[in-house]
């Protein structure tokens, strides 16, 4: 798999250098490459942005020197002829990046990042870019970040740790798979005892029924405390006697296999 990261701070990459990403790059699973957006200007101050027309404020990244840098990338794609390579921009306006939408760019040969800075990139170069990319912006959440930077050291992190070889144990990729919509349970390891705070008993039981029953109840309740949102689209059509208790004493009812809040009273 080919990724080329186009930035006006190539230095913010870096850690693409390190850890497992940086080794996947030494071992050849993935190749990786950062552009400085500046060396495809042509004027002598090297200039990238400019004011926005209609007003606003802040600036607009000018459209050349993204053509010029997407042209020379698009030239040296990897890519079967007749089939274009992905361009995902990060951007607050993007659909949201999720596990989901990491595993499908991870089936792609070359994803291309787009970093803007500033108040965004003219619209038309994501147009014009329409010719020879799968144009795609895309948003790591609701909140307001400098640039893409950030959002692409994210989101190569989570592509690339699904390309066949990179995660060293494959076993922790088949496990994250079947996730089952709810948050991780809670995990503890030695001492038993550490400041006055004991390890659950039954995790100590070697009981391993009780034990995925104890861990999915955990799972239930910091779901429903930290995400409802999750429990709201859960499919709990397969959920046992027990666990439907849980929901209960959760404030949910069961009905036609969803979980919904019942009234308050
Ligand atoms: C480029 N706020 O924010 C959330 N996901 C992406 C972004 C973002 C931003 C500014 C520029 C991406």
């Amino acid at each position: 798999m080919r990724f080329d990261v186009v930035s006006i701070f190539p230095e913010y990459l870096a850690p693409l250098d390190l850890s497992l990403i940086g080794k996947a790059r030494t071992e050849g699973l993935l190749e990786l490459a950062v552009h400085d957006l500046r060396s495809y200007t042509q004027d002598r101050h090297r200039t990238v942005d400019d004011t926005p027309y209609g007003g606003g404020a802040g600036m607009v990244m000018k459209p050349e020197p993204w053509a010029q840098s997407l042209t020379d990338i698009a030239a040296a794609s990897p890519v079967a002829e007749g089939s274009r390579p992905t361009l995902i921009v990060p951007s607050p306006a993007g659909e949201v990046f999720n596990q989901s939408l990491a595993y499908e760019l991870a089936e792609e040969e070359h994803l291309v990042f787009a970093c803007g800075r500033y108040e965004g990139i003219d619209e038309r170069v994501l147009e014009w870019a329409a010719d020879s990319y799968i144009v795609r912006p895309v948003s790591l959440g609701d909140y307001v970040l400098n640039g893409g930077e950030v959002a692409v050291l994210a989101m190569v992190e989570a592509i690339g740790r699904l390309i066949p070889g990179v995660v060293g144990n494959p076993e922790s990729l088949i496990e994250e798979s079947h996730s089952d919509g709810l948050l991780e349970y809670p995990v503890y390891t030695k001492p038993s005892s550490w400041r006055e705070r004991d390890v659950p008993d039954v995790l100590l039981s070697g009981n391993h029924g009780k034990i995925a029953k104890f861990r999915k109840e955990l799972q239930l309740r910091r779901t429903a405390q930290r995400r409802p949102d999750l429990i709201d689209i859960l499919d709990v059509s397969n959920f046992s006697k027990t666990e439907k208790n849980v929901l209960w004493e959760l404030g949910y009812a069961v009905v036609n296999g969803r979980a919904v809040r019942r009234e308050d009273s």
